[in-house]
């Protein structure tokens, strides 16, 4: 399985509500690396291009309405299978059929808050365009975590 990178967001609810620190712990724990990280407001120009694939739906203009409606934590988390993972680790779209134990099914009640964004690992390359969207190359650091030897065989 390959280490990759994937882009992950704290939501402008999660920074409400105080759950960055959370999220940021439990893909830590896991033994992703972090990357890149920023903390950012969201511009509409930005919003429509991250989620660009949704502007023909119903739920887009909510959606680019709560994204820039406040801060965000944007990050960049690398490991094997990265993507998957976080996605795994989130939950469904919906915290109401989210698994209690994922952060949506933790943390989140409502379709339209909840609490997390990642990269789509069914939509191959949305990793890397979301990674380029917000951040610059020298924004992202190469370094090793201590316990790399202990977390992969
Ligand atoms: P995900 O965030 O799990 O990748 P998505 O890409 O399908 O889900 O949708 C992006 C966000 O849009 C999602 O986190 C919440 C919102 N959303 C999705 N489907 C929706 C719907 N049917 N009604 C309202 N908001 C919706
Ligand atoms: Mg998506």
């Amino acid at each position: 399985m390959a280490r990759e990178r994937t882009f992950v967001m704290a939501k402008p609810d999660a920074v409400q509500r105080g759950l960055i620190g959370e999220i940021v712990s439990r893909i830590e724990e896991r033994g992703l690396k972090l990357v890149g990280g920023k903390f950012m407001q969201i511009d509409d120009e930005l919003a429509r291009d991250h989620y660009g694939e949704h502007v023909d739906k119903p739920f887009f203009d909510d959606l680019t309405t709560f994204i820039t409606s406040g801060p965000v934590f944007a990050m960049v988390w690398e490991g094997q299978d990265a993507t998957r993972q976080v996605r795994q680790m989130m939950g469904e779209t919906d915290p109401a059929d989210a698994a209690p134990g994922t952060i949506r099914g933790d943390y989140a009640l409502d379709l339209g808050r909840n609490v997390i964004h990642g990269s789509d690992h069914e939509d191959p390359g949305a990793n890397e365009r979301e990674i380029d969207l917000f951040f610059d190359e020298e924004e992202l650091l190469d370094y090793e975590r201590i316990d790399g030897e202990w977390l992969y065989e």
